[in-house]
């Protein structure tokens, strides 16, 4: 039997959190349009008869901007550190800046644990670009093997895993078969609430959102209703008539999605009340960020 950790790495937007969520038939990990999604070490864990994988979902590769970037930055060079396998993701369309940089970080730590994924061959014209890339990302580094898939579309995934499966080593399965991620429910939750307010906004504004679940309980009156008080912290004032609305309506938008998603995790009747709040600057208090549960090592 096999198991043990795959650390997936790669810029901001190539489809990290999405290979997870396809492989586990599950969204374990929020998924947007818009860079810079994920924002905590997510840990999803996949078993079949070969054994378990547990893969690490890391933040897009970037420099830190502000101190919750760096923190991010500092989580993903801990997985790297403790990882078995590391699965580095660039895009079908090519190498970039962004993912040179990061090839360039693996040398300098010496890895030589490096799966290349390449993801989102769906969008390309012809096939036969493939091989050219292939060739010219064996040249660059040592990789243990080069993988091109689409996670969106569930494409060649069952490689990627023979892959996976073929580089770890012996072992019995660290956690038990109906463990999916050690994600906390309430995490969950204001993960799910974020990842629609990232789908319905714009520029700088996902970036400066945080969620914050305030309470959980069964209701009073009514047992089968769950109750959540959730804040919606922007780190400006203006950016708070955005959220709401005209006249309330993108709030209660992002609230009945948010709440439908709920409802069938929970699989039962969810009362979800949002408020917006302002903390100035919060990417940049520690404290603060740190009881949202990002930048937790
Ligand atoms: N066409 C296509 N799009 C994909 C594929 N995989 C992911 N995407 C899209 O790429 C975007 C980013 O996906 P994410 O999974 O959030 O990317 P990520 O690497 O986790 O991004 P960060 O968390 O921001 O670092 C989303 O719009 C996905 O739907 C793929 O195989 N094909
Ligand atoms: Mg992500």
């Amino acid at each position: 039997m096999k198991c043990g950790y795959v650390t997936i790495l790669g810029k901001p937007n190539v489809g990290k959190s999405t290979l997870i969520n396809t492989i586990l038939k599950q969204k374990v990990s929020i998924v947007s349009p818009k860079p810079a999604t994920t924002r905590i070490k997510i840990i999803g864990i996949y078993n079949d008869d070969r054994g378990q994988i547990i893969f690490i979902d890391t933040p897009g590769f970037e420099e830190g901007k502000n101190e919750m970037g760096r923190f991010m930055l500092k989580s993903i060079y801990s997985s790297l550190e403790e990882t078995d396998l590391i699965l580095f993701l660039i895009e079908s369309t090519g190498w970039t800046k962004e993912d040179e940089k990061i090839l360039s970080v693996l040398k300098k730590m010496e890895k030589n644990n490096v799966l290349l994924g390449i993801n989102k061959i769906d969008i390309l014209k012809f096939k036969e670009e493939l091989l050219p890339l292939i060739d010219e990302s064996r040249k660059k580094f040592n990789f243990l093997e080069i993988v091109p898939f689409s996670a969106l579309k569930n494409k060649n995934l069952d490689s990627l895993l023979k892959a996976i499966f073929d580089h770890l080593p012996e072992s019995e399965r660290f956690y038990s078969t109906d463990m999916v991620t050690n994600l906390p429910l309430e995490y969950q939750i204001s993960e799910i609430i974020r990842e629609k307010i990232l789908h319905k906004t714009f520029k700088e504004v996902p970036h400066s959102v945080a969620v914050e679940i305030e309470e959980m309980r069964e209701g009073e009156k009514n047992k089968e209703i769950f109750y959540i008080k959730a804040n919606i912290i922007v780190d400006r004032e203006n950016l708070k008539s955005i959220i709401i609305g005209k006249d309330g309506k993108m709030i209660k938008n992002i609230g009945k999605l948010a709440r439908e998603e709920i409802e069938f995790i929970l699989k039962r009747k969810v009362y979800l009340e949002l408020t917006v709040k302002v903390i100035e600057d919060w990417r940049n208090k520690i404290d603060v960020f740190r009881k949202f549960g990002y930048g937790n090592i």
